[in-house]
């Protein structure tokens, strides 16, 4: 798998380019307001060694390590919903870049008719263009969220996120944010919990067990998304910071923050640029072709892009 332009369990077509639909700013119902900062985790501010010594892919630029400096924040112990996401969407009437697009990418396997989908980005043929797939429809025109109210929110863009974040009074973490939050107070780990896969026999994230793309063994009990609290939090109580979706972060997507001394304190990301960071891996992610499902894992995405795995959460 040619790994040259990023995340390969990541389709690189886009849907066409166009920022959001304006939403009010901090409009959203006291019930609303109150059901987002219900879920806030504080988190401390301090230093973090961001990155990895280590990388598994030179082009996702996450090495080598650097030290940050970041102030205290609130990050959201799990993903925005779908059952949040529909209370913002009646309040707001917002439309998804994907619903206003008419499509989205959706996984192949999950589809009744994976032929009926013929169309899909040149080096990623498990990635299907589907006419009205979209977050209330997450495998396409005929499925629907009924029974994934506690699932995460999918088939989001960055502009989709930012606009839930705004209605809301809050905002996306950045990406050195993000990174402190998914590492839990633990120092120079692997995963949210520590440096082992599958700690003594136990699943604690939602990844690919199987051979991908054919063979999805679900031995972590999830064949697509699993529901935000799924797994037992980290030492910050955050549930699933890696697995299950990829999620959005405020930055533009380029090298990490430059090494400095003192270090950067709440480092921005680059001032510009056409592709967005996305952190913490997917349910797709499997150590044979895609192994980002690290604490130090990133990789990025066209702002409008939006698929089956990739949603986000909030920070104030
Ligand atoms: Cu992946």
């Amino acid at each position: 798998m040619d790994q040259s332009e990023g995340c390969s369990c990541q389709p690189n077509g886009t849907n066409a380019p166009g920022a959001g639909e304006p939403v009010a700013t901090a409009a959203a119902s006291p019930g609303l307001r109150e059901a987002v900062l219900a879920g806030m985790r504080d988190i401390p501010g301090g230093f973090l060694e961001m990155g990895t010594p280590r990388p598994r892919y030179d082009v996702d630029f996450d090495s080598p390590r650097r030290r940050v400096r970041l102030k205290p924040f609130r990050l959201s112990s799990v993903a925005v919903t779908n059952r949040l996401f529909a209370q913002f969407v009646t309040e707001s009437g917002y439309r998804t870049t994907a619903e206003r697009e008419g499509w989205s990418f959706v996984f192949s396997a999950f589809l009744p008719d994976p032929a009926a989908h013929p169309r899909h980005p040149p080096h990623t043929p498990w990635w299907r263009m589907v006419r009205g797939a979209d977050w209330a429809h997450p495998k396409g025109p005929n499925s629907g969220i009924e029974e994934r109210g506690d699932h995460p929110v999918v088939h989001i863009s960055w502009h989709d996120a930012c606009a839930f974040a705004r209605f809301t009074g809050t905002r996306l973490p950045s990406e050195a944010e993000w990174e402190l939050g998914a590492r839990g107070g633990l120092k120079g780990m692997k995963f949210p919990w520590g440096n082992a896969l599958v700690p003594e026999g136990q699943h604690r994230h939602n990844v690919w067990q199987g051979r991908f793309p054919d063979e999805n063994l679900a031995e972590d009990g999830h064949v697509g998304t699993a529901p935000v609290t799924a797994y037992p939090p980290n030492g910050y109580g955050l549930h699933n910071m890696t697995g299950n979706v990829w999620e959005w972060v405020a930055d533009w997507f380029g090298p990490l923050p430059p090494a400095r001394h003192p270090p950067v304190v709440n480092p921005p990301g680059p001032p510009g640029g056409t592709r967005k960071v996305m952190r913490g891996g997917s349910h797709l992610c499997h150590a044979s072709y895609c192994e980002r499902y690290f604490v130090h894992s990133r990789t990025h995405n066209t702002p409008d892009s939006s698929t089956g795995h990739i949603g986000f959460r909030v920070a104030l």
